[in-house]
């Protein structure tokens, strides 16, 4: 079986790792969002490839969910003490190396997907992992600044220093208008069994994602099954502040406003959690598959079961 995923960071990871335990044999496509991509200190960092990378690949910081296990931290320090800007964005030394790795080939003209490649032989995780394209996008908040007046930040300006405290007014995936799917991409979509959308961040992760021009297209027309994953369990995201930025598209947080977000153009089916359960008629009106499952990836058996509940909608949709 061919399944393809569509991934941010931390829940896309964490679900393909449930994917993986419950279809051993499938062969796992992963397109990854490359929106929450940043260039610091003259490295091109890829926040979400990399979580999913480490976390596939067994070198992630677990409590974290993001960054690498048994990290230290000497280098942030003594760019710090330099006065180089930004501080707020925590780099560690192990994970410096995947960036100069990175830069390294893409400054000598490897595109982003080959340089992935190159990353993912060390790491194995065990599905083929794109980028969502070669080219630089880049997420861009649209937040308030002093006296009524507007500014636009870096994604991880406005996720990881300003912790999504203001009111997010626009998320613009900047770039993504004149990006091509990476070398890949669309084949893997038209040569799908089945295509998963996890419970990853609707807006900036699985939306930036589907900005690409050519890849929402190519997933409404696949002819497949897709189904996604609520990542709002209870009027709330499980982890992070995704209904800060589902506020900036106008859509509320529930599970069912988000399946209506996707729509039935795009989506079959819709798991919700089992306290949501209140949602699935709802989601059905609107003309998508919905059951209520538990949502909560505890472990690596609670996730696999997801996955299993995916694929077994999946089937009830094809
Ligand atoms: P990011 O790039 O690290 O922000 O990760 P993603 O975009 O892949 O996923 C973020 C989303 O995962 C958040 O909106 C969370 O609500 C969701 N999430 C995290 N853990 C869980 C979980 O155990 N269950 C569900 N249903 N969602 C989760
Ligand atoms: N998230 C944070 O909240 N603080 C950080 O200092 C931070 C550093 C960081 C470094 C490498 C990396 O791959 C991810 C990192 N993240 C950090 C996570 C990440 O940037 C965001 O949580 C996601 O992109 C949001 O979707
Ligand atoms: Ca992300």
């Amino acid at each position: 079986m061919r399944i393809v995923v569509l991934a941010g960071g931390i829940g896309g990871a964490r679900f393909l790792r449930g994917l993986r335990a419950a279809a051993p044999e499938a062969d796992i496509t992963v397109i990854g969002n490359t929106g929450d991509d940043i260039h610091l200190f003259g490295l091109k960092v890829c926040p979400d490839l990399d979580t999913v990378m480490y976390t596939l690949g067994g070198g992630i910081n677990e409590e974290q969910g993001w960054g690498r296990a048994d990290e230290t931290f000497h280098v942030k320090e003594e760019l710090a003490a330099y006065g180089v800007e930004p501080t707020w964005f925590g780099l560690g030394d192990r994970d410096f190396a995947t960036h100069v790795i990175r830069t390294q080939m893409l400054g000598a003209g490897y595109p982003l997907s080959a340089v992935t490649e190159a990353l993912c032989a060390r790491w194995k995780p065990g599905v083929r992992l794109l980028p969502m394209t070669d080219d630089r996008v880049e997420t861009h908040v649209a937040i308030q600044a002093e006296e009524g007046t507007r500014k636009v930040v870096h994604f991880q300006e406005y996720w990881v220093k300003l912790r999504a405290a203001v009111a997010a007014e626009a998320v613009v995936p900047v770039g993504a208008d004149q990006s091509k799917p990476a070398p890949g991409v669309l084949e893997a979509i038209s040569t799908a069994d089945v295509i998963l959308f996890p419970p990853s961040n609707p807006v900036v992760s699985i939306g930036a994602i589907l900005a690409v021009p050519g890849i929402r297209e190519a997933i409404a027309e696949a002819g497949v099954p897709v189904v996604g994953l609520s990542p709002i369990v209870g009027g709330a995201p499980v982890r992070g502040m995704a209904d800060k930025v589902l506020a900036a598209v106008g859509v509320e947080t529930t599970a069912a406003a988000v399946a209506a977000h996707y729509g039935s153009g795009l989506l079959d089916g819709w798991l919700v959690h089992t306290s949501d359960a209140d949602a699935v008629a709802d989601v059905e009106a609107a003309g998508i598959r919905c059951r209520a499952v538990p949502l909560l990836m505890a472990d690596l058996d609670a996730t696999a079961q997801m996955a299993r509940e995916a694929l077994a909608l999946a089937e009830e949709a094809r």
